[in-house]
């Protein structure tokens, strides 16, 4: 069964144009998904889970061909007002999965081109580790990637 599953992860990675997994070693990020902007809106919003099997790290930036300009975001309470806030870095300790999802911390996408049903390159620029890309699909709200994590999207081509 272990060979089975192994082979398998080693298909979807070449599948995905690899690279952007380590399992077992190194930060991983699955279930990366982008939300397009609201009709005549041109900010969207990334999601997705890291989990750092390596050293203490901290995701400091993300590029994407498809935004101008992105940031970093959490929600914070204030007043009894939920608000978006911009954070300079997001902590990764080893061996935790840190969620990026709505209602809290969220990759802000300016000027974006992102357009329902495309997908779109992120690269993820870290304190220590190297860069990492994935291939995040554009979904709707509150859509996620079916199957395994971004693999999933896939499947439907
Ligand atoms: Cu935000």
């Amino acid at each position: 069964m272990r060979r089975i599953f192994l082979s398998l992860t080693a298909l979807a990675l070449i599948g995905c144009g690899g690279e952007h997994t380590h399992p077992g070693d190194g930060i991983e990020i699955s279930n990366a998904r982008i939300n397009p902007p609201l009709p005549g809106q041109t900010t969207g919003v990334a999601f997705m889970e890291l989990v750092n099997y390596g050293k203490e790290d901290r995701l400091l930036a993300i590029t994407s061909p498809v935004s101008g300009r992105i940031e970093l975001h959490t929600h914070l309470t204030e007043d009894g007002v939920m608000k978006m806030r911009r954070v300079d870095g997001i902590a990764l300790p080893h061996d935790e999965m840190v969620a990026l999802k709505p209602g809290g911390l969220h990759v802000m996408l300016f000027e974006t081109t992102a357009t329902l049903g495309d997908e779109a390159v992120l690269t993820l620029d870290f304190e220590n580790s190297d860069d990492l890309t994935v291939v995040a699909p554009v979904v709707m709200r509150g859509e996620t990637p079916g199957g395994d994590a971004d693999h999933g999207s896939h499947s439907g081509h």
